[in-house]
């Protein structure tokens, strides 16, 4: 991944938290921060700046929503942790946030860090509307038709087959990957340009869950690797990653960024 980029994501989103550090209460800060800031490979905003370089648009017109997309990635991680949901007690290899400050803590950090991603994109948007639509889309992806409805099927003791799991998938992990890489499309694209940015987007988000299951095979959850042979698995990751590879190889030089990240992700060995 490119230092400069992760650089920008890193320091813009240091500088939304020193903005705010002084007017909120210092234990909801601070379980806040110690979530945003403990080692998050910053996938999604990383990847509206690639998304943004496709389509020729500078870097500081998607920054603000690049990192709150991270901050409602960052809520959905917290939330997930809790022991109403996964449970868990360790992520990124510390402890969780309501093991450090509690559960009422952790919930509302939870909060106030997706409210204070909705306030970081009206404030870009008052001053530049034109991102209205692309705000819009992360809404939308973030909400109960995408992560949230994702996470809520998975809580709805309904049988899991492979279908339901791959829509599951592609809602509670997919949507805001997705949201990520189709989001500047909304600021500036031509027709060609958005199809092809949803068509890798939704290969991306399943190529990003699939190998999350292929590196994490944890016998209590449902994953692809527990409903197909690893075979099939694997065959059907090489052709989600060549899907992702031919939509963008007709914009030539321009898409290869996406091209190498897409070959990253589908790589990846953590
Ligand atoms: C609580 C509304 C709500 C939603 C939770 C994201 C999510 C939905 C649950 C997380 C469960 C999980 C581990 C899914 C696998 C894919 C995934 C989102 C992994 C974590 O994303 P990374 O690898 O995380 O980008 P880092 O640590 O790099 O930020």
């Amino acid at each position: 991944m490119n230092n400069d980029y992760l650089n920008y994501i890193e320091e813009s989103l240091k500088s939304l938290f020193a903005e705010i550090k002084d007017k909120y209460p210092e234990k909801l800060f601070k379980a806040m921060e110690y979530s945003v800031f403990s080692g998050g490979k910053r996938i999604r905003p990383y990847l509206m700046l690639l998304s943004a370089d496709f389509l020729n648009i500078p870097h500081e017109k998607v920054i603000n929503q690049a990192i709150s997309l991270e901050l409602i990635h960052s809520y959905s991680l917290i939330h997930d942790d809790l022991p109403s949901m996964d449970n868990d007690d360790f992520r990124r290899g510390k402890p969780t946030c309501h093991k450090v400050f509690g559960q009422a803590m952790a919930v509302l950090a939870g909060d106030a860090l997706l409210n204070l991603a909705y306030e970081n994109l009206l404030n870009t948007a008052i001053k530049d509307n034109s991102i209205l639509k692309s705000c819009y889309y992360i809404a939308l992806n973030a909400g109960g038709m995408g992560m949230v409805g994702g996470q809520a099927l998975e809580f709805s003791d309904l049988k899991i087959d492979l279908p339901l799991y791959e829509k599951i998938c592609s809602l509670k992990t997919g949507a805001l990957i997705n949201s990520a890489v189709v989001n500047p499309a909304f600021i500036n694209s031509d027709k060609d340009e958005l199809q092809a940015l949803q068509i890798y987007g939704g290969c991306l988000g399943l190529i990003f869950q699939i190998v999350d299951d292929l590196l994490d095979l944890d016998d209590d959850e449902a994953s692809f690797v527990k409903f197909c042979d690893r075979e099939i698995v694997l065959k059907k990751l090489n052709s989600l990653n060549l899907k992702a590879k031919n939509v963008m190889t007709p914009f030539g030089e321009k898409g290869e960024k996406l091209i190498n990240f897409c070959n990253l992700l589908t790589n990846r060995t953590k």
